[in-house]
């Protein structure tokens, strides 16, 4: 039987020279370090074999919530590795929101940070979860020391393209989290798809920047390494200085348009210093034309824009070089993601889920090989959001020109995308809503210089009661992920309403639009 386990794929691709240089850690405390593609193997391998030991279901979950570290990328390897499902989770969730994560996704293991373990364990136990190891960024915790006893030899386990591989938990506009179940063969087609598409040459080096609980930072960039056998040069926190400085020894650099917003504003990006590179991708937001432009006269590099999302990992992709399939273009068009990857079926449709002609603003939808299964337990809401012909209603709203370029110029999903991460408004508004003499609120997303878009609070209060703004960030602040907490809240008379009764956000965000410019 053939085996479509994603590590196995990966691992095949490793080069023949399996003492090269896999990882280098660069920038920080963590600096200095030197993985080969050996060490990946057998790290991943001793991992798998305690994953093995525990004796779990084919597919449990193995959440994870810990810093970035090279250490946690095994972790990754070793959970594919031994046929279980990876379940990562952004550093900046707190309890509530993990205890949601866990309750929902019943892990069968929890890896966390040491700081974390007291209150992580406990709504981890009480879940039913049997395992809680530990894993620190200075490679220290009892995850690696059980791994220790283990050998460095593993089979990787038999998988089916569509057997699950990961949960990443995406928010909704309504309700709770929702856990997106991508397959094996959903991320290998779509890794595979990327490394011809952007021409990945056997010398590249990948600086890679992003955080690795999300499809960005997890699937394009490590995926898209890997797959070529190509090592990493690896910072556990983004620091404009140091990519700077680093790319004279590496040749592609992925990042959201924040990244790009703050190396401009380095001294030294210059065209000398970037002489090396072969390619600039952004995504997980839309890239100002500004930036885009900016970049191209400080480096000669275009940026080449891409689009996804957690549902479908990478959708569309301004061309690397001539796509036969579109009359041989080659430009890198600002203010546009490109065409639809190659085997990707994308379409905008009207209300009724009729398909517009070019040049039409509609919502985007999507079928092909790179597409969710669903989300984990909700049969009800994966249906919603299918059409009957199978495609994925993406949320966005869009158009793709007469060349074939998709343009994406809204959403239909409320939905504020800040410095990369999602933040949806219903979530926030149903804590805001929830405080001592608040009546209701509003979060909108509002322009701001560094992370694009920003989350904004207008709320009314309860007759005779007083809120007072500061109290309600610092409120939200104990119990939702950092970047989750609106910048600026105000308390205003009322909310303005269309003749329908529903809040118009949209004269809020006019109304707001200047706070940051
Ligand atoms: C940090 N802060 C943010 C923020 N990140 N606020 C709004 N939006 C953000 N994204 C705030 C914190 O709350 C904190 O505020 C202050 O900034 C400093 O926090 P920090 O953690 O030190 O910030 P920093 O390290 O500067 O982080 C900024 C960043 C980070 C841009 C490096 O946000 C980041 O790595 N973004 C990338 C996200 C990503 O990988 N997205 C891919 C999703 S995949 P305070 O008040 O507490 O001090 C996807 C699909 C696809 O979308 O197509 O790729
Ligand atoms: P996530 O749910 O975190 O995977 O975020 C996916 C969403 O990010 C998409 O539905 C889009 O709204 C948005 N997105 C990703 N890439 C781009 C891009 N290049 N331009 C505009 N929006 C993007």
């Amino acid at each position: 039987m053939d085996n479509h386990n994603l590590f196995a794929a990966l691992r095949s691709a490793f080069p023949a020279n399996l003492d090269a240089t896999a990882v280098e850690t660069v920038g920080g405390a963590h600096a200095g370090l030197r993985y080969s593609w050996r060490d990946l193997d057998r790290a991943s391998a001793m991992m798998a074999n305690l994953l093995d030991s525990l004796k779990l279901p084919t597919g449990s979950r193995i959440a994870v919530q810990v810093e970035k570290s090279v250490e946690a990328l095994v972790l990754y390897l070793a959970t594919l590795r031994a046929g279980h499902v990876f379940l990562p989770l952004n550093t900046a969730y707190q309890a509530g929101e993990i205890e949601y994560f866990i309750g929902n996704a019943e892990p069968a293991v929890v890896v966390c940070s040491k700081a974390n373990f007291g209150w992580v364990s406990k709504i981890a136990f009480k879940a039913g979860t049997r395992h809680v190891y530990t894993l620190d960024e200075d490679r220290s915790g009892t995850l690696l020391d059980r791994a220790a006893h283990h050998s460095d030899a593993h089979t990787p386990a038999i998988r089916r393209a569509d057997d699950l591989a990961v949960i990443i938990y995406t928010s909704g506009t309504t309700g709770r989290s929702k856990g997106a179940m991508l397959s094996h063969g959903n991320m290998l087609s779509n890794a595979q798809v990327l490394q011809k598409y952007w021409g990945w040459q056997p010398d590249d080096v990948l600086i890679h920047a992003l955080p690795i609980f999300h499809v960005h930072g997890l699937f394009v960039a490590i995926h898209g390494a890997l797959i070529n056998g190509s090592p990493l040069l690896w910072l556990n926190r983004f620091d404009p200085r140091a990519v700077v400085e680093l790319f004279p020894r590496a040749t592609v650099f992925m990042g959201v348009p924040t990244l790009y917003v703050r190396m401009l504003a380095e001294p030294g990006l210059t065209k000398q210093q970037v002489a090396q590179m072969r390619l600039f991708v952004s995504g997980s937001a839309p890239l100002l034309i500004e930036t885009f432009d900016e970049w191209k006269v400080r480096t000669g590099h275009t940026i080449l824009e891409r689009y996804g999302m957690s549902e479908t990992v990478m959708i569309t992709s301004n061309p690397y070089a001539a796509d036969a399939r579109f009359a041989g273009q080659s430009e890198r068009r600002g203010g546009t993601v490109g065409f639809v990857l190659p085997g990707i079926e994308l379409r905008v449709v009207d209300e009724a889920n009729q398909p517009l002609p070019a040049g039409e603003i509609g919502g985007i939808q999507v079928r092909g090989p790179n597409v969710f299964k669903g989300y984990w337990r909700m049969p009800e809401k994966t249906a919603e959001e299918f059409t009957a012909e199978g495609f994925f209603k993406t949320g966005d709203v869009g158009r793709v020109d007469d060349r074939g370029y998709v343009s994406i110029v809204g959403r239909s999903k409320d939905l504020i995308i800040s410095g990369g991460y999602n933040v949806y408004p219903a979530e926030i508004e149903g804590y805001i809503n929830e405080m001592a003499g608040v009546a209701e609120s509003a979060v909108v997303g509002v322009p701001h210089p560094d992370f694009g878009e920003v989350g904004v609070a207008v709320l009314t209060t309860k007759p005779g009661a007083v809120v007072k703004p500061d109290e309600v960030v610092a409120a939200l602040k104990a119990r939702l992920a950092n970047f989750k907490i609106p910048k600026r809240c105000f308390v205003v008379d009322e909310l303005p309403r269309n003749t329908m009764g529903k809040v118009q956000k949209n004269l809020l965000r006019d109304q707001y639009k200047g706070l940051f410019s």
